[in-house]
């Protein structure tokens, strides 16, 4: 009697099923995956990973088959007597105890080997400060040794370890760069360290947030754009600048205008206008008082000194797509002017109330903050 008496369906089943997996593994396109490692942090948890795949693969493929070969050898046939009957086996019993408790022991070993390889940076390494200040819904990052703020962008140099202090004073949110490190949760008043290191320079990694933090969790994206060091230098260097004064009479500098007008200062901080120092912004304990504001230097909305050297907008909702804002008489592709026309219908619930702008002051306002780069 042949194991399987119709071969051809399984013919036919095999390759659907495969067709079938790399169908779905086209859907993965494009966004991050913790199968990508980047960087020591997401190497090692992919390890663990791995590791764990490939003993769950042995073990399903070892006992589906075991149990698929016993349903179709020893099925019931016309005319077959009944089986023995048995009950209770010493040996299979401590056998299917054993073996499976061992295989646990392997899993716990990769996995507590893993817990110590992330946990703290290799000693003695060049490293990055920032603390990342989790509002709703965008991040705030500050540098604590060049003294800069910014939003939605980390930029931080290659194989250099970058330990963030995640602070929060409103609700729980989890820090997550899926090919360069796991989830760590940002929780008010307990403040976590994460520590990744990029090991290429020239790359953008998308960040998230990674725990349910309000309507527009999802829209809570940023990301870690990664420089050579001399790069990222000239960087700080350029950050570190207050914010270009735009030349007097130009488009620019009417938006200078309406920013002051239009009430955008009560809630955003620009080094050399508003503030003197992005120092203010940084998460400080004066800013979980009820009442702070920018009194106590603390703003609700990102700071935006070289907001035109971002690349997103109001957590990554949109791209700062420079390139379409160039032209005051056609902003129809500019996304900043987008936002500035409804920021409730492009991220409901947000922070940023404001009266509605006229498309006159849009194009200024675009013009300038373009301009601060
Ligand atoms: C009541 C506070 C408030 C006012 C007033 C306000 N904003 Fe905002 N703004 C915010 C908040 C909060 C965000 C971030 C929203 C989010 O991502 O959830 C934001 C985001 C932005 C961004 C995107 C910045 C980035 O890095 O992602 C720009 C640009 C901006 N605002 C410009 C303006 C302008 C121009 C005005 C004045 C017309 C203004 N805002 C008035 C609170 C405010
Ligand atoms: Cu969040």
């Amino acid at each position: 009697m042949p194991l399987f008496r119709r071969t051809k369906r399984w013919l036919l089943l095999v390759p659907v099923m495969l067709l079938s997996s790399i169908l779905l593994v086209a859907c993965g396109e494009g966004s991050p995956s913790i199968i990508n490692p980047a960087g020591p942090v997401a190497n090692s948890e992919n390890g663990v990973f791995v590791a764990i795949l490939i003993i769950a693969t042995i073990v399903f493929v070892a006992v589906e088959g075991i149990l698929i070969f016993s349903m179709i050898r020893f099925r019931e046939r016309p005319g077959s007597p009944t089986p023995k009957q048995l009950h209770g086996n010493t040996k299979v019993e401590v056998a299917w105890t054993v073996i499976p408790a061992l295989i646990l022991f392997i899993v716990l070993g990769y996995t507590i080997r893993g817990l110590f390889e992330v946990a703290t940076p290799p000693a003695g390494e060049k490293t990055l400060e920032v603390t990342a200040f989790a509002h709703q819904w965008w991040w705030e990052f500050y540098y604590p040794e060049y003294n800069i703020t910014t939003a939605d962008s980390l930029v931080v140099p290659a194989n250099t370890v970058v330990n963030v202090s995640l602070y929060s004073n409103n609700v729980i949110h989890s820090f997550w760069v899926p090919e360069l490190t796991g989830k760590t949760d940002v929780v008010p008043g307990h403040n976590n360290q994460r520590w990744f290191k990029a090991d290429t320079p020239n790359k953008t990694y998308l960040g998230i947030c990674a725990e349910y933090c309000g309507t527009q969790h999802a829209n809570m994206r940023f990301n870690v754009v990664v420089d050579e060091s001399n790069d990222f230098l000239a960087w700080t260097h350029t950050q570190q600048q207050a914010a270009v004064a735009p030349a007097a009479g130009s488009m620019a500098a009417k938006g200078a205008q309406v920013f002051k007008d239009a009430g955008c200062q009560a809630c955003h901080g620009i080094v050399g206008v508003d503030i003197t120092s992005t120092k203010a912004t940084n998460p400080n304990p004066a800013c979980d008082a009820p009442n702070a504001g920018p009194a106590q230097g603390c703003f609700t909305g990102p700071n935006l000194t070289h907001f035109g050297s971002r690349n997103f907008i109001a957590g990554g909702v949109l791209e700062n797509n420079s390139a379409q804002c160039q032209d005051p008489n056609n902003l129809k592709d500019c996304n900043l002017a987008k936002w500035l026309h409804d920021p409730q219908g492009i991220k409901p619930g947000n922070d940023m109330a404001i009266g509605p702008l006229t498309d006159e002051q849009i194009q200024q306002l675009v013009a300038y903050l373009e301009s601060l780069k």
